[in-house]
């Protein structure tokens, strides 16, 4: 055996290449393998734009792979709760014939699915999935983007789209983001490729000014040069004092406007009440940053703003979303005829970037309604904020059976307890998971999958982030093909997350046709690609890539040629040149927005003497949401989420740092460890999400941290148009709680 060994060592190593799938980063990786099993993963340093750039997720693949969390086999739960290995093709059978009775009993409606962050993975799943879904006549199709940034899309129809896109990153003098925390996120607006290395390149050559909106002191906000440390919720109002000072001023790019842009007057008389004075004691920051930042943003030759979840969590995401798109289209930062266009098409199909609007789209286009809050489909999609009530709520159209794809309810949707309750309710809840998570521990039928580096994979996802909202996506003609780099372990019995929805098709009689879904709305480039799969033979994941990739501007094929990913030049196009007479136009004065933002005018950007303080969230750079907690080199390196506070505040409430606190909120309370961030505005508490437990099973701050998703509820404050409801800065009391929590917490001033 030990000679064995030494001989394997003298070897040259097995080393391949592929990409990570965990975030829309797509960052190109080399995975070393011994035996069959990826021991390692390290940057591809001869992939270009990237120059070896991963973080501690991506190298933590292995582990994901090959840990002990890993589920090998499909599970069945008994009557009794307990989870019991079951084969897969078992499974599919006992899964298609329930929800076959179900549709029969109470029509297609009753069957929903809801799809999470893991569908990046291998995103033609999502199409064999939604494939499925129509096949059975059922529109509750859910996707988690309604509890992330939806305004975005809104925003987007009610704004219009450039399809030129914008000029590149490393030509912008200033860049502002805005409850952002792309460091960290690698998100929203921001080159996703190093960006770290991107910004450092940005600033330290004198070329761009940083600008954040942040009520801490971020990753992201030590770089900048002007950091507006505001009072959560108060973007709307910064930004309409920004337009105001660049109107006011005339600094705005005139012949752009009177060109491509509808909507001026409006927009110039609903800011005007948010002078810097007004909005200075309203989001508490001074007027002069305010004004500094204006002039800045507007006299650069080239600007770009990035919205995060703060101001969508805050319940302020479709305004902020939309005044941002505004502020970049009064200041013309859009390209032009015979600029080279930043974010061409290599995966996704070749389309005509002109230098012309595509003009705003419906809000609520015609759609599926739901039965609860007077909600349904929109611009951003179906409200996922409600699907817990639409599954609780009796009579006609009940959802009674939930397949969840990727995502995990549990531990992300806001309302824990509800979320318990209806999914409890079910008639059928299947989970595809490869790990028991907290989802998984309540699902009737948890589907093992195959993980990232057991498929193959393109950069698709990196490249149609660019339909998540203005400024996504990577920028560069670049292209990248991995096949699956190891097989899956030995003994195990997995199924491709698109061969659970393949195979109840199969069972239940059904064709399934795969539309290409990159994103929705009209300005997404043809989703309108329909293939029907063969529902005979089998299709392998290289098939369903292909299938996926058939339009591409880049034939795949060309692709696979480069294993480190490329920049195809021969996919380098320049914007062309309006067409004559072309009427749309940008409009920058939607009228639901200005009437919005006038309310907005008089939200107080005091806190309440009950709940004085505000939670915010924060991410962590271990953690993709609740996927990485079961990883030793992860979860188990960070296994709690402090409740970060200013030091003064701790000092005030006499709470030491790890302390439990009690934080308490309209809605609900959680039990978490006090710590310090002194970035952080004073009266925030800044927490990590998807942490905890079920609320049935024994959470304990310092070994599983909390769900913060009991502070807040579904239905009390919610965006009427997409559902979601306050996520972040939320009004929080606190209190010591005391180590064994017996007889309830101390009171401590601050929660009286
Ligand atoms: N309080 C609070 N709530 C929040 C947020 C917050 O900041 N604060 N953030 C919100 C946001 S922005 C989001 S996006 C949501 C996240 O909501 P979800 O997408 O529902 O949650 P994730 O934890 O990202 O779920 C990913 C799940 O997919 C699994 N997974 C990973 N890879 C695969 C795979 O290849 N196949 C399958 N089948 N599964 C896989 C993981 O193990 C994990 O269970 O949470 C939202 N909720
Ligand atoms: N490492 C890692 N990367 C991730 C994820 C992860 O969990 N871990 N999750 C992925 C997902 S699903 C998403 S959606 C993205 C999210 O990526 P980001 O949008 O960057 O999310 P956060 O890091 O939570 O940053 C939100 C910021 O908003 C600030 N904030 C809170 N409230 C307000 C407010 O009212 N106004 C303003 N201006 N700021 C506010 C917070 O202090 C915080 O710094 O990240 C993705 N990438
Ligand atoms: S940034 Fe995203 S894609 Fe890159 S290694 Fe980390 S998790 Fe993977
Ligand atoms: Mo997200």
């Amino acid at each position: 055996m030990a000679e064995k060994d030494e001989a394997a060592s003298e070897k040259q190593p097995d080393i391949r290449t592929s990409m990570c799938r965990i975030c829309a980063s797509n960052c190109p990786i080399l995975v070393t393998v011994e035996h069959g099993r990826a021991v390692k993963v390290a940057g591809d340093r001869s992939a270009p734009m990237f120059e070896g750039y991963t973080c501690p997720k991506g190298r933590a693949l292995p582990e994901q792979h090959n840990g002990p969390a890993r589920l090998l086999h499909s599970l069945k739960r008994h009557p009794n709760g307990s989870h019991a290995p079951i084969a897969s093709a078992r499974a599919l059978d006992e899964i298609a014939a329930k929800v076959q009775t179900i549709l029969d009993t109470y029509g297609p409606r009753s069957v929903a699915l809801y799809y999470g962050t893991g569908i990046l993975n291998f995103l033609p799943t999502l199409s064999v999935a939604l494939g499925w879904m129509k096949a059975i006549g059922s529109p509750m199709a859910f996707s988690v983007s309604t509890i992330d940034k939806p305004g975005a899309h809104i925003a987007q129809a009610a704004h219009g789209y450039w399809p030129a896109g914008h000029p590149p990153f490393d030509t912008a003098q200033a860049w502002m983001v805005i409850g952002l925390n792309p460091l960290i996120s690698k998100s929203g607006g921001f080159p996703p490729n190093n960006p770290g290395r991107r910004l450092k390149e940005a600033v330290e050559s004198g070329r761009m000014r940083l600008i954040v909106i942040d009520p801490r002191r971020t990753e992201t906000a030590q770089r900048a040069h002007i950091h507006l440390q505001a009072r959560p919720g108060q973007d709307p109002a910064i930004l309409a004092a920004m337009i105001h000072v660049i109107l006011k001023e005339a600094l705005h790019d005139h012949e752009f406007v009177a060109q491509e842009v509808t909507g001026i007057d409006a927009l110039r008389r609903a800011v005007g009440p948010f002078t810097p004075e007004f909005v200075a004691r309203q989001a508490d920051v001074p007027a002069g940053m305010i004004i500094e930042a204006a002039r800045l943003f507007a006299a650069s030759r080239y600007a770009g703003v990035g919205c995060g979840v703060g101001p969508s969590f805050a319940l302020t995401g479709s305004l902020t979303e939309y005044l941002s798109l505004a502020l970049m289209t009064i200041c013309g930062f859009w390209s032009r005829a015979g600029d080279e266009v930043t974010r061409p098409n290599v995966f996704l199909p070749s389309y005509e970037p002109r230098a012309q609007a595509m003009p705003p789209f419906p809000i609520r286009p015609d759609g599926p309604k739901l039965r609860v809050r007077g909600l349904g489909f929109s611009a951003a999609g179906m409200p996922t904020a409600a699907l817990a009530d639409e599954i609780l709520l009796p009579g006609e159209g009940q959802i009674k059976a939930l397949f969840c794809l990727g995502g995990n309810p549990m531990m992300a949707w806001p309302d824990q307890a509800r979320t318990a309750r209806a999914l409890q309710s079910l008639e059928l809840l299947v989970c595809a998971d490869p790990e028991m998570s907290a989802t998984a521990r309540l699902s009737d039928y948890v589907i093992a999958p195959k993980l990232g580096l057991e498929m193959p994979a393109t950069s698709v996802v990196a490249e149609a982030a660019k339909y998540l909202g203005h400024l996504r996506g990577i920028e560069g003609p670049f292209g990248h093909y991995a096949p699956a780099a190891v097989d899956p372990p030995e003994g195990s019995d997995l199924l491709a997350d698109w061969e659970l929805y393949y195979g109840l098709a199969q069972r239940m009689g059904l064709p399934i046709s795969m539309t290409s879904h990159f994103g929705i709305g009209p300005h997404v480039e043809a989703t309108e690609q329909v293939d029907e799969l063969d529902m005979v033979n089998t299709p392998s994941d290289e098939d369903l890539l292909a299938i996926y990739s058939r339009r591409s501007r880049v034939p795949l094929d060309m692709v696979k040629a480069h294993p480190h990913g490329h920049i195809f030049d021969e996919a380098r196009c320049t914007v062309l040149p309006k067409r004559p007479s072309h009427p749309a136009r940008l409009d920058v004065g939607n009228g639901d927005m200005m009437a919005e933002l006038a309310r907005h005018a008089v939200v107080s950007g005091e806190a309440s003497t009950r709940f004085p303080f505000t939670l915010i969230s924060r991410r962590s750079n271990r953690l993709m949401n609740s996927a990485g907690h079961s990883n030793r080199l992860l979860g188990g390196l960070e296994p709690t989420n402090p409740a970060y506070f200013h030091s003064s505040d701790l000092t005030a409430l006499d709470i030491q740092a790890r302390d439990r606190v009690r934080l308490s909120s309209a809605h609900g309370s959680v039990v978490a460890i006090a710590a310090v961030d002194d970035g952080l505005r004073p009266k925030c508490v800044s927490m990590t999400h998807c942490f905890g437990l079920n609320p049935d099973e024994e959470e304990n701050p310092e070994t599983t941290g909390c769900n913060i998703g009991r502070l807040l509820s579904a239905d009390a404050e919610y965006d009427i148009v997409t559902g979601i409801p306050r996520m972040g800065a939320v009004p929080v009391a606190v209190e010591l709680a005391r180590r064994d929590d017996e007889g309830g917490p101390r009171q401590t001033t601050a929660a009286l």
